[in-house]
């Protein structure tokens, strides 16, 4: 066998001496096969360690394709017909942009990425990108945010959008009138599937999208392995540590089912990635050091031939010292100033060169715009078993605009063209339309039976039919009904529970049901024994797709720790974003696969919201469903934490989210009925919701349901049953309202209400705050909107309807929880909550810090009656030594 030798150029080797070595590697290749190769260099450097020297890092390679011109595999496509289309493409992506900005100016959208990105992604939907069919769930295809004007460009020459929708880039409203800025599922759920305009969460989530297919497949619920989750990112969106944070995931799951595809046009917004350094070569580093197969993709077919003759290997070393500030600049100057700059160096790389014209120079493309390296880098990528591959496709920003911005610093926020560079732009991709039609920026699109079209569909046809596209067709399964929870709608009697454990114990049931039990999904970041939840590793199993290769410290116990293939729970390792991207991928499976997943993420409530608040968006953007669980909730009730842990705002969090269905229920039964119509309302009704729900650690008795309770269980509020009879005087009475669990600590309030006061009070439980806000915030637009119609009552309004006396609200989280509902609660509402930073203490000690035990609660009801003059103000300092109160004591707010 014959091998043309790259010869390093910095060594101190006799060259005849290292060809001896070259020849010995030939002939054991020739003897046995190349997987020997592995075993006799790592034979070598062990033996090099015992001489003590260090070994080179073998993680990054030369700034060359990874695969050299002649292993490249021959281009299946029709390379002219598919370039038409792309520029066809290109042209309608620029257009619907500049249009856009005619109509309204500063409407924005963004031209370059998508023009660096164009091959990339259209060498995927000629050859790769599989549509679902009956046989097959389809690819799942994560495009890059800002590249979606090609996307959309690509739609309409498929006649899947039209010139009208085109023209109502960016402007949505009236609701599915327009094309979302981005990919959003909430905002096209026809189209978009993956949300990705957040930089950093489509590469984590493509990552555990392509874990959860292989859990499914390994579990039997389905088969997914011919499906391929393609995630594009930008080089500067390697920057967020979410896109890298969970590439060691990818590759120990030997996620082979996985293509990243890293568009290295070298720039992100401001200017270049790493201008100084070579963010492919840094990528590749990272990549291949976590395990990834690396394919580079750098240079275009009219490099091969100078590659070839660089038989010294100056091109190659020249290819590795210039920084990519340098090849920017190169793409932004004349081919003379390559040859000057780049060639210039040596007069030996000049002379390289010197049969090629500037203008040749300047068309010496990078590999991310030949389609035939990027076919064959994606080929290779495909083909590569037993980890994910990674593609670091170099390109140029804003290919094609000129001196509309290609490779200049400013490209990434051009959006507005004009008449010449259009012209210009129009000319370059040769797109066949009329001057004037250049000028205003006319759309494109070939008779349908045009050769180009005919070619575009029937590659799609053979992979299956159009991408994106998101399936919306409802699916309803079958569930539990209420009464099959009567073990928890009876209560606890005289046991005490907490509401994870009574929240553990419903997920246990549900997992033991006949009809829905193999969907669901436990998902839970390191903390199951904390939420009582260890038992289910035995009896349901960790998903690890290579079993269990050891027999477990505790095998011996009945609550022993088994991994299995075919394990049901997600134990993720402490990782909450990888936790929630396992709720995403599980929680849109019945889009996406067509089969309805139920994911219950329980997590340490206090990196919920704050640490992964960015994803539990994109999940309400993905439209996914389940039950997300905080559940150590509650600043007072997690006990001995402290700062970082006692968490006050979740609930507040939730409200924000406009289909999150946040609880803070305090009962077990309350969570049964929450649990039980969330089941109804998200897998039955087919609403795209998800739910929060609040589960603490403080054990009580739990009571039996009171006759009628569910529905204002579900409304947000409900009266428990009343201590004492409610008067036909009109007596006053405070309300108090409790929730989760502070609930017992309000119960506690009205008793030393009646026996130190002899004020009688009623309570209540109030388990969403946000739920009854929302419904009080429709009620009143409905109302502001039809002055002529009777006037419709909120249910918040309903329940304050007659009260009689002061409202107590009390939360173990900050006061504006309960501050919600303020503008419609008619008198005296005073709120009692946790704000102020957490610390550790015992829960007594912890209420009555932040001002909200049985006695503060108590107080504030006394102090509310003296406003009224029916608690004489007078009394009020008394009142404080009766409970006990420190007027001295600390503001917690500033504590
Ligand atoms: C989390 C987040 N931060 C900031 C942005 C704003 N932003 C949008 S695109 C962009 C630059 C993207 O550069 P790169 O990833 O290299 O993509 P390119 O457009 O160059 O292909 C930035 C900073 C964002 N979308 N998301
Ligand atoms: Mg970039």
């Amino acid at each position: 066998m014959s091998i043309a030798y790259d010869l390093p150029t910095e060594t101190r080797l006799d060259p005849a001496e290292l060809n001896d070595w070259y020849e010995s590697l030939d002939s054991v290749a020739a003897r046995y096969d190349s997987i020997c190769i592995p075993e006799l260099l790592s034979a070598l450097q062990s033996r090099a360690k015992s001489y003590g020297t260090e070994i080179p890092s073998l993680i990054t390679t030369p700034y060359l394709n990874t695969i050299p011109a002649d292993q490249q595999s021959v281009y299946p496509g029709n390379l002219q017909l598919e370039k038409r289309v792309r520029n066809l493409i290109r042209w309608n992506a620029m257009a619907m942009v500049v249009r856009a900005n005619r109509y309204f100016h500063g409407i924005g959208g963004h031209l370059a990425s998508y023009a660096s990105s164009a091959t990339l992604i259209e060498v995927g939907f000629n050859h790769f990108f599989r549509a679902p069919t009956e046989d097959h769930f389809g690819d799942f295809v994560y495009f890059q945010g800002h590249s979606s004007p090609g996307i959309y460009a690509r739609a309409f020459l498929e006649g899947r959008l039209s010139e009208s929708e085109l023209d109502r880039f960016r402007r949505e409203t009236p609701r599915e009138t327009g094309l979302s800025s981005y990919p959003h599922p909430w905002l096209m759920p026809n189209f978009w599937q993956f949300p990705t305009v957040s930089m950093g969460l489509g590469p984590l989530m493509a990552i555990y999208q392509a874990r959860f297919l292989k859990y499914l497949t390994h579990r039997g619920i389905l088969d997914a392995s011919q499906s391929r989750v393609w995630c594009f990112m930008g080089d500067g969106e390697s920057d967020e540590p979410e896109s890298l944070g969970a590439l060691s995931v990818a590759a120990r799951e030997q996620l082979d089912n996985l293509t990243f595809v890293v568009n290295c046009n070298l720039q992100r917004l401001d200017g270049p990635v790493r201008g100084n350094g070579k963010i492919i070569q840094e990528l590749e580093g990272v990549f291949a050091g976590t395990g990834w197969n690396v394919i580079k993709a750098i240079w275009g077919s009219e490099w091969d031939e100078l590659l070839a003759a660089d038989r010294d290997g100056l091109l190659a070393k020249r290819m590795d010292e210039a920084v990519d500030g340098e090849y920017q600049k190169y793409k932004a100057e004349s081919g003379r100033y390559i040859r000057d700059h780049f060639f210039g160096t040596s007069p030996e790389l000049k002379a390289m060169v010197s049969h090629l014209s500037d203008d040749q120079l300047r068309r010496l493309r990078r590999g991310g715009h030949d389609s035939k390296k990027v076919y064959a880098a994606y080929k290779a990528a495909t083909e590569y078993t037993g980890g994910p591959s990674v593609v670091l496709a170099k390109t140029v920003k804003g290919y094609g605009l000129g001196t509309a911005g290609e490779a200049s610093n400013v490209a990434h926020q051009q959006h507005e063209l004009k008449a010449e560079q259009l012209q210009a732009f129009g000319e370059r991709f040769e797109i066949p339309l009329s001057q004037e039609e250049l000028e205003r920026a006319a759309f494109c699109k070939p008779d349908a039976q045009c050769e180009e079209i005919d070619y575009m569909m029937v590659r799609r046809s053979k992979l299956g039919g159009f991408l994106p596209a998101r399936n919306t067709t409802p699916l309803s399964i079958s569930i539990p009904s209420l009464d099959e929870f009567s073990k928890h709608l009876n209560g606890t009697g005289t046991r005490a529970a907490a509401t994870t454990m009574i929240l553990a114990r419903i997920l246990a049931q549900l997992l033991q049901d006949k009809r829905i039990g193999k969907y669901v999904v436990p998902i839970i970041p390191d903390e199951a024994r904390t939420f009582g939840l260890n038992s289910l590793f035995a009896s349901h199993g960790i998903y690890s797709s290579r079993g269990q290769l050891y027999a477990p410290v505790d095998a011996g116990q009945m609550m022993f720790y088994r991994e299995a293939r075919d394990g049901q729970i997600l134990e993720e390792g402490i990782t909450e974003a990888g936790s929630i991207a396992s709720f995403i991928a599980a929680g849109t499976s019945y889009a996406h696969l067509k089969t309805p997943m139920i994911p219950f993420y329980l997590y340490y409530s206090m990196f919920g919201f704050q640490r992964i608040g960015d994803f539990i968006w994109a999940a309400a953007d993905s439209r996914a469903k389940g039950f997300l669980v905080g559940a150590t909730s509650g600043r007072t009730t997690l006990v001995g934490e402290g700062l970082q842990h006692c968490d006050g705002h979740s609930p507040l969090v939730a409200t924000t989210i406009p289909t999150l269905q946040s609880y803070d229920p305090a009962y077990g039964y309350e969570l049964a009925v929450i649990i039980q119509d969330g089941l109804q309302r998200m897998f039955v009704d087919n609403e795209a919701i998800f739910y929060y729900l609040t589960g603490y650690n403080e054990v009580y008795s739990m009571p039996a349901m009171p006759d009628g309770a569910e529905v204002g269980i579900l409304k947000g509020m409900y009266r428990l049953p009343s201590r004492s009879p409610i008067q036909a005087t009109g007596a006053v009475r405070p309300q108090l309202f409790g929730s989760g669990s502070l609930l017992p600590e309000t119960l506690r309030a009205q008793e030393i209400l009646a026996e130190k006061f002899g004020i009688e009070s009623d309570v209540w439980s109030v388990t969403s705050y946000c739920r009854l806000r929302r419904d009080a915030l429709a009620v009143d637009r409905d109302n502001a909107l039809h002055p002529d119609r009777p006037k419709r009552q909120s249910y918040l309004e309903e329940m304050l309807d007659g009260m009689n006396g002061p409202i107590i609200a009390v939360t173990d989280y900050i006061k504006l929880v309960p501050d919600q509902i303020r503008q419609w609660v008619p008198g005296q509402y005073m709120t009692l909550g946790t704000d102020g930073f957490g610390r550790s203490d015992t829960r007594e000690a912890l209420r009555r810090h932040f001002e909200v035990d049985a006695e503060h609660i108590a107080y504030a009801a006394l102090r509310a009656l003296s406003k009224s003059s029916d608690f004489e103000p007078a009394k009020l300092s008394s009142a404080m030594d009766i409970l006990n109160i420190d007027p001295q004591s600390m503001d917690p707010a500033t504590a």
